[in-house]
């Protein structure tokens, strides 16, 4: 997991635990497509987000503004109400929490209850502020390639190559944080799957995953339940399945995610998640040199064995174009 090693701002066992990590959903809206309103109410998105721990979860993203595509803003005041109280009680609870907002101030008050990352779906382009706050707090912070608001986004999903284009503006944004003042050792990359990318336009982005990752800064992915996998998985009547019955495919994902080396996948059903991740540590370690120290995670004891070459490669910050 190239780069995650350099990833400073996040405790240790998020760094560089020798596996992929398995990041849990908890919206706190009434209207995301994967679960629309099932967690709204803030004991029951605490109680799920507690579940998602028991299941396997390494850390918990907790949203308060629907991304589905066509969704409407939300009013800063009412996102600030939902996710705060749930951050707050996952924290004091001992989660490791992420926020998941595009908006600085959610973000702030997210970091100042304890979250320990900023998952920001616009990659520090909705809110001018945001970089300047990632960079105040020190706290870590996922910048996941975006070209618009959901309400406009699938407009936007018009790509020469969309690997290359996707690759370079996630670039752009870097040098945009490091020019605020960001240090890449607190940065993470997400190639923003269903994000201006309707159908197609996902799978080459994850069959070339080896590649952002070899860019040098860790990877996060989400793909989890996405519209993509829906018509994967169309019946005859080419009906896309719903949300719900797309958990297998997302599993299938973040074990080829895991084994392209990226550092957490975002997921909302975790004990899938977290048995693959642990398939594919093992899988890497067996292919790892004889003699290394190669070894594999055990659920049970979620231990950290660090897991052959997938510890060794730490490329510069040059790496990331
Ligand atoms: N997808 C959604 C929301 N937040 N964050 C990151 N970093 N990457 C994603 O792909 C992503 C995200 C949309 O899914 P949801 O509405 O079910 O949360």
């Amino acid at each position: 997991m190239p780069g995650v090693e350099r990833l400073t701002a996040l405790p240790a066992a998020l760094r560089a635990p020798g596996r992929t990590l398995v990041m849990g959903v908890v919206n706190v809206t009434p209207d995301s497509f994967s679960d629309g309103g099932r967690w709204f109410d803030a004991d029951a998105a605490v109680a799920h987000g507690l579940e998602l721990l028991g299941q396997g979860a390494d850390l918990l993203d907790v949203g308060g503004e629907s991304t589905r595509p066509g969704a409407a803003r939300v009013p800063v005041d009412e996102e600030r109400g939902r996710v705060l109280p749930v951050v707050r009680r996952l924290v004091a609870a001992g989660a490791a929490v992420s926020v998941d907002t595009t908006r600085a101030s959610v973000a702030e008050a997210a970091v100042d209850a304890g979250a320990v990352l900023v998952n920001d779906v616009s990659g520090g382009m909705a809110d001018p502020g945001m970089a300047a706050v990632v960079a105040r707090t020190g706290a870590a912070y996922v910048a996941m390639h975006w070209r618009g608001h959901a309400d406009v986004m699938d407009a936007h999903d018009r790509y020469d190559d969309v690997v290359a284009d996707v690759r370079r503006e996630l670039a752009e944004r870097v040098v945009a944080l490091r020019r605020a003042g960001v240090r890449d050792e607190q940065v993470v990359l997400d190639p923003g799957l269903g994000f201006a990318k309707t159908g197609a336009s996902n799978w080459p982005l994850l069959a070339h995953l080896p590649e952002l990752v070899a860019d040098g800064l860790p990877v996060l992915v989400g793909a989890s339940r996405k519209r993509f996998l829906g018509h994967l998985l169309a019946g005859a009547d080419g009906r896309p399945v719903p949300p719900a019955a797309r958990d297998h495919a997302t599993a299938a994902v973040t074990a080829l995610a895991a084994a392209a080396g990226v550092w957490a996948v975002r997921v909302h059903e975790v004990a899938a998640s977290a048995d693959a991740v642990r398939v594919a540590a093992a899988w890497r370690a067996a292919g790892a040199p004889p003699g290394s120290t190669a070894g594999t995670t055990t659920k049970a004891g979620r231990a950290t064995v660090r897991v052959g070459h997938a510890a060794g490669r730490t490329p510069g910050p040059e790496g990331v174009r």
